[in-house]
């Protein structure tokens, strides 16, 4: 990579055109595309005298102004602009070029995912269709015909409502879409092909009627039903939570298997990677269902956030990213157990943003700086984003907040604005000072808080001190501003004090008097800040058993946990009062879901985020040994209540039965530790008598894990029945390559081969060679053969898929945190990879900076 050009956020400046209007016409060929974008513009700087338009490797056809065809001395043609050279003040421009969406691996612009024609445009895909200003504030009203053989493309989308359907005597057939609400070019979106679908409608709260349809592969028309009941409970949800009402005749869904994300908030036609809209209970899991109801929710939610108002730039993904994350987990936690949720969405986050926020990749929620904007796509701007948000909803409370998002909608709509106008209007609606919060949006690195509590004479004092981290650069950054909520319980474990703390100062005490014992301290109960809580306790087994707060009750254990597995790695030795106050937790009646994620021990990232140099080998032995422990100790309760939860056996999607397989199957791989011929003997019964995909992917792992003859024999039936399904032959190559058995390598290199891997498709390449990324047993190997086999991978991808290749490059993120004999094997990998010829500038800012 040669010439790696950065973007700042300080050198932003204004539009100097303005593009009223676009008009697109793409007549579809097997071989090509061309495409016809008229476009009205107008000068908003009358000292600009060329109009410079982005256009990627541009094959142009034709130009004309004001209907005037261009001599090729009035344009320049770059490798990614077109300049128009002395325009007018108010034109018409008309551009006729040249596409290949069949050579399209990018999976950027307009491209193929087997038979269907799709798009892609965020963040910059557009100028690979058509030179255009592709930059998020220019918004114009888009008119677009698609024009495609009948047979074979029967169904034409594009954004808004359908206008016109055109009828040709040969075998080709056209439709017209306009779209009245002006947006940016990355919402354009555009799908053709032979779909499915099913179809239903939504009546908003003033009473206009919506056609919902959802567009899929033929044949998988029954897998859509989960997605369109979640996409009617979002519509609702919305009116009902911030008032916002769906604002065109019909909102289209469209499911694709070749996407390189999740899904996308196309302007009334989204664009789903089908993983995120297709179940049912032959081939989802449950967590399969709940992802799908969060994605719905999120590409809905986007109509409000991120569509009618959007970002000025793409240094403002958060203002759009993080409140639209927000919105979806409280939607989530409203349709099922809020107190799982919130557990689940800060699991999540500590998993992935936590280590992107300690490595050499971290960077604030509004970056300052960027080379490839597809790497920012990331969980500090998504899930951190989030919680930025979530701190103000709990400065302001609900009424305040709600309040605050209408001034928000009522004076940036239709608006490209910026996470200050935001702010703005939370502090406007929310009548409260947030300048000290800013830091969030511009700081990198967890915060920390060091917690300690002194008790004398009825007196309870709590002294906060703040860590910040440096920036990576080494500068110093402040202190940050956040709530922090807590709580007192008494020695019998009931709550005597509940409250909000604000946390401002780099150091602080808070005093609490009238006691006539020590208090218990809960603190940063509901995760009320992103932040990493340091303290030396000992009372974690007292908030096990009796915290009033579900988060802290939870992180009580997860501590504990973590205390003892790290005991064990210095000391081998096992603190008794953890296995003992792990039995309570066995007792407890509570909601199973959330005993499920109580019994679930602490995963290699979150031990690894407590090592100083990380060693993967003493992590998966202290790891399995307290996992034999608790399962040797507690084997016959264990049995106990997989068995009561096992039966009666039910295909139920009720919140009572995913509760039952969630602590079922949560039991089952505690009692796998005991690595007995017992425990694979159940899960060879629950695999062959499963109902569900969540009982027959977790009795798999369990097998492959366990008992080779058993699991061979399941594997094989499991790919017999399911290989002509990709989504489920996802979860096989995934189970396959976190493996934890010796010759996974081997076995993930000769999976490359099978007749269902594509290495085009995004899905299967995360499951394949994403899941061995992310089994640091193999990955972390002490030979190299890991690291040397996804450097290969990177390099080969890196030529299909740039955003894919620079996705893989993320396993290597830990690098600077390892031991220095693994260390050095992986900078030499990345060397290797980063003086690739031709390397993707998407890998090699990655790279660069792991390297730096
Ligand atoms: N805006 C989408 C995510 C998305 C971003 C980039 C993409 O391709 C580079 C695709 C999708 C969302 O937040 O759902
Ligand atoms: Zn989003």
């Amino acid at each position: 990579m040669s010439k790696a050009q950065t973007k700042y956020l300080k050198d932003y400046k204004k539009p100097a055109y303005a593009i009223k209007t676009v008009d697109l016409t793409f007549e579809l060929f097997e071989e090509e595309t061309i495409v016809t974008n008229s476009m009205q513009i107008t000068k908003a700087d009358t000292n600009e005298k060329d109009l410079k338009l982005d256009a990627v490797s541009l094959e142009l056809l034709e130009v004309s102004l004001n209907g005037l065809k261009l001599q090729e001395s009035r344009y320049i043609i770059e490798e990614e602009n077109l300049t128009i050279i002395n325009v007018p003040t108010e034109f018409e421009i008309k551009i006729k070029n040249k596409i290949y969406p069949q050579n399209n691996t990018e999976l950027e612009g307009l491209y193929k995912s087997g038979d269907i024609f799709c798009t892609q445009n965020e963040p910059e895909g557009f100028r690979s269709i058509t030179p255009y200003l592709d930059r998020p504030d220019i918004m114009s009203v888009f008119t677009t015909t698609v024009v495609a053989d009948k047979k074979k493309y029967p169904i034409l989308l594009s954004n808004g409502n359908k206008i016109k359907c055109h009828e040709s005597f040969d075998e080709r057939h056209g439709v017209t879409w306009h779209d009245p609400h002006p947006k940016p070019s990355y919402l354009f979106a555009l799908v053709a092909g032979d779909l499915g679908s099913i179809s239903d409608e939504f009546v908003t709260m003033s009473g206009n009627k919506i056609v919902l349809n959802i567009y899929c592969d033929l044949g998988n028309e029954n897998k859509c039903h989960h997605a369109m009941r979640s996409l009617k409970e979002a519509m609702k949800w919305d009116e009902k939570k911030y008032g916002r009402e769906y604002d065109l005749e019909i909102y289209n869904i469209v499911a694709v298997d070749s996407f390189n994300m999740g899904a996308m908030e196309n302007k009334g036609l989204n664009i789903f990677n089908s993983a995120y809209v297709l179940a049912d209970m032959d081939t989802a899991t449950d967590a399969n269902f709940m992802g799908i109801e969060s994605v719905i929710a999120h590409e809905y939610f986007h109509n409000w956030t991120g569509n009618r108002i959007t970002c000025r730039d793409w240094f403002q993904l958060t203002l759009k990213e993080g409140l639209t994350v927000f919105r979806d987990q409280c939607f989530s936690a409203d349709m099922n157990s809020a107190e799982v949720q919130r557990i689940e969405d800060v699991k999540a986050l500590r998993e992935r943003q936590f280590v992107e926020d300690a490595s050499p990749t971290r960077h604030p929620i509004q970056p300052e700086s960027y080379i490839s904007m597809n790497n920012f796509y990331t969980a500090t701007v998504y899930e951190k984003g989030a919680e930025v948000i979530r701190m103000v909803h709990t400065f302001l409370g609900e009424k305040k907040y709600a309040k605050a998002t209408d001034l928000y909608f009522e004076t940036f709509d239709g608006q490209a604005v910026t996470t200050d106008d935001f702010l703005w209007a939370m502090s406007k609606g929310g009548d409260i000072n947030l300048e000290a919060f800013k830091t969030w949006y511009h700081q990198s690195g967890t915060p920390r808080l060091k917690v300690e509590e002194s008790f004398a004479n009825g007196t309870y004092k709590l002294s906060l001190t703040q860590i910040i981290p440096d920036t990576l650069e080494d500068r110093k950054q402040k202190p940050y501003y956040y709530p922090l909520k807590m709580g007192l319980l008494d020695e019998e474990g009931k709550e005597v004090l509940v409250k909000t703390l604000i946390v401002s100062k780099e150091h602080e005490t808070f005093v609490f008097e009238n006691f006539e014992t020590k208090p218990v301290l809960s603190i940063n109960r509901d995760f009320s800040a992103p932040i990493i809580i340091e303290q030396k306790k000992s009372e974690y087994d007292f908030l096990m058993q009796y915290d009033t707060n579900s988060f802290t009750q939870y992180e009580a254990t997860q501590n504990f946990a973590l205390q003892t597995i790290n005991k064990l790695i210095s000391s081998d030795e096992i603190d008794k009062a953890f296995v003992q106050a792990y039995g309570y937790l066995l007792d407890l009646d509570v909601d199973l879901s959330y005993k499920a994620l109580l019994l679930e021990l602490p995963s290699v990232s979150a031990i690894m985020q407590l090592q100083e140099k990380i060693d993967f080998d003493v992590i998966y032995t202290a790891q399995d040994k307290l996992l034999k422990i608790i399962a040797q100790k507690f084997k016959n309760k264990l049995l106990d209540i997989y068995k009561k939860n096992h039966f009666p056996a039910s295909m139920s999607l009720d919140a009572e039965y995913i509760a039952k397989r969630a602590i079922k199957n949560r039991v089952l791989k505690i009692l796998f530790a005991l690595k007995s011929d017992e425990v694979a003997q159940l899960a060879q019964k629950q695999y062959e008598e499963s109902l569900t995909m969540t009982d027959r992917i977790v009795a798999l792992d369990v097998l492959e894990n366990l008992h080779v003859n058993y699991a061979e024999v399941a594997l094989q039936d499991f790919y017999n029945k399911y290989k002509d399904e990709t989504l489920v032959m996802n979860k096989y190559f995934a189970i396959l390559a976190s493996s934890s058995r010796y010759d996974v390598l081997e076995r993930v290199e000769k999976l490359q081969r099978d007749k269902v891997y594509d290495e085009k498709v995004p899905n299967l390449v995360r499951s394949l060679v994403g899941s061995f990324a992310r089994n640091h047993k193999y990955f972390h190997a002490k030979d190299g053969s890991g690291y040397k086999f996804l450097a290969d991978k990177i390099i080969a991808i890196d030529k299909i898929n740039p955003q894919m290749a620079s996705g893989l490059c993320g396993a290597f993120k830990v690098c600077n945190k390892m031991n220095n004999h693994n260390q050095n094997l992986m900078k030499k990998e990345l060397s290797r990879v980063i003086s690739t010829q031709g390397l993707s500038k998407n890998s090699f800012e990655i790279i660069d900076k792991i390297l730096k």
